[in-house]
């Protein structure tokens, strides 16, 4: 039979790596690594969890993606009113218990980084070189999303297309590893079921998960306050509390450093309602003092992970859309006053901008909107993430 040439040159490398034996020396001797937690069953019950975090993970970051950038096919509705608040604080709760469980899971299968021979055949070379993308963008992935979660930024790159990306690139790798290692996970946990630990020294394989699930479990639970009320006191590791900011409530951007100043939200400032509309309306805000007001209990859900939920009172966009004429199924873009920055505006599909809770806001728990809060009018609606909650509205644009 010919052989293929694929197979032929992987045998060839693996001719050209394999050393006498006398040069095998420290980590690639047999036997180097002694910790009884190099193992088989190990790695595979953490892969398995990693695989339910990190697909979990993905698909609700994915999820956020798709709202904040729509493409065509896409039109997230705004209702039920929380569950993006919801699907966020699953994002950012899975992403941080992932960080135990894959220091975990590096150590347990570090040593097969110096197995002989580094490559078998084919298969075995792209499922070794799937590693660099999987371990790379793994790392990369909780690395940044940690660091935005607590505002920092110690990159050049913009967090939202780099973290993206590098979903992609390790949901991918992801794919191949799981495939590749399947059949080895199926029969490693069949054949180990029910059979006892060998004695050894130290930790046990069970003590050990035990540590690893415990940490994973005590990371979620001194965060997840920050987003589920009942936990709130444990936050400690949150950098956002929900109760913290001005009028007991947290702010991302101040109006300090979004430059906003007195002179925008003096007595000149106007709310305009401009674009395809048949009136186009200019209002002070006595003029949206003096509309039907219309309260609504919803929360802002920041991508970051945390939320707050308050009482907002104000004029329903639907209303002032009625009044300036504007088509039933028009989207809307909010514009804020703010001269710069990426969330200066945010975008309304036509249910959202319909829903009769999505409200400019003027009112805060019964008290006139904190600058920092938007004042003199902040957009506020049901399902939507944070950064698409504009402060500081100047413009409704219809399209
Ligand atoms: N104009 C403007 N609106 C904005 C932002 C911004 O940077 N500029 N930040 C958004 C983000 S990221 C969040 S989470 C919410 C926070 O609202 P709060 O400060 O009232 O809690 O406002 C949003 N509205
Ligand atoms: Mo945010």
């Amino acid at each position: 039979m010919r052989r293929r040439p694929m197979v032929r040159m992987a045998r060839g490398v693996t001719r050209l790596f394999d050393p006498p034996a006398g040069a095998r020396i420290g980590p690639l001797k047999e036997g180097f690594f002694k910790s009884r937690l190099h193992d088989e069953r190990l790695s595979a019950q953490l892969g398995i969890a990693l695989g339910v975090t990190f697909t979990i993970c993905f698909v609700t970051g994915l999820l956020s993606h798709l709202i904040q950038y729509p493409p065509a096919w896409f039109t997230w509705p705004p209702r039920p009113a929380g569950l993006y608040r919801l699907s966020q604080g699953v994002h950012v709760a899975t992403g941080i218990a992932s960080i135990p469980l894959l220091l975990a899971k590096l150590w347990v299968v570090y040593p097969h980084f110096w197995t002989w021979p580094p490559v078998r055949n084919v298969l075995h070379l792209i499922e070794r070189i799937s590693l660099l993308p999987l371990v790379g963008g793994s790392i990369f992935l909780l690395f940044s999303g940690l660091a935005n979660i607590g505002l920092w930024y110690p990159w050049r790159f913009f967090f939202p297309a780099g973290h993206y990306s590098g979903a992609w690139i390790t949901i991918g790798a992801l794919i191949v590893h799981i495939g590749a290692k399947a059949t080895l996970t199926r029969r490693v946990l069949a054949r180990d079921r029910g059979r006892s630990e060998a004695p050894g020294d130290g930790l046990s394989r069970r003590g050990f998960l035990g540590v690893v699930g415990g940490t994973a479990g005590l990371l979620t639970l001194l965060t997840v306050g920050q987003t589920f009320r009942p936990l709130n006191r444990l936050a400690i590791l949150a950098p956002r509390r929900p109760d913290v900011g001005p009028q007991g409530f947290p702010v991302n951007k101040s109006a300090a450093s979004a430059k906003i100043t007195d002179d925008h939200v003096g007595p000149s400032y106007r709310l305009l309602v401009t674009g395809a509309v048949t009136t186009a309306l200019a209002l002070s805000l006595d003029d949206l003092r003096a509309l039907p007001q219309h309260e609504a209990t919803l929360p802002i859900a920041c991508v970051e992970g945390w939320s707050a939920e308050a009482s907002w009172r104000g004029v329903r966009v639907a209303e002032l859309l009625q009044r300036a004429g504007a088509a039933p199924d028009a989207d809307v873009t909010v514009e804020s006053l703010q001269a710069s920055g990426l969330y200066k505006a945010s975008a309304l599909n036509a249910l959202q901008a319909r829903d009769p809770d999505t409200l400019l806001a003027l009112e805060i728990n019964g008290e006139t909107l904190h600058i920092d809060h938007g004042y003199p009018v902040r957009l506020i609606g049901p399902n939507r993430p944070g950064v698409m909650q504009t402060k500081w509205v100047e413009k409704l644009v219809v399209s």
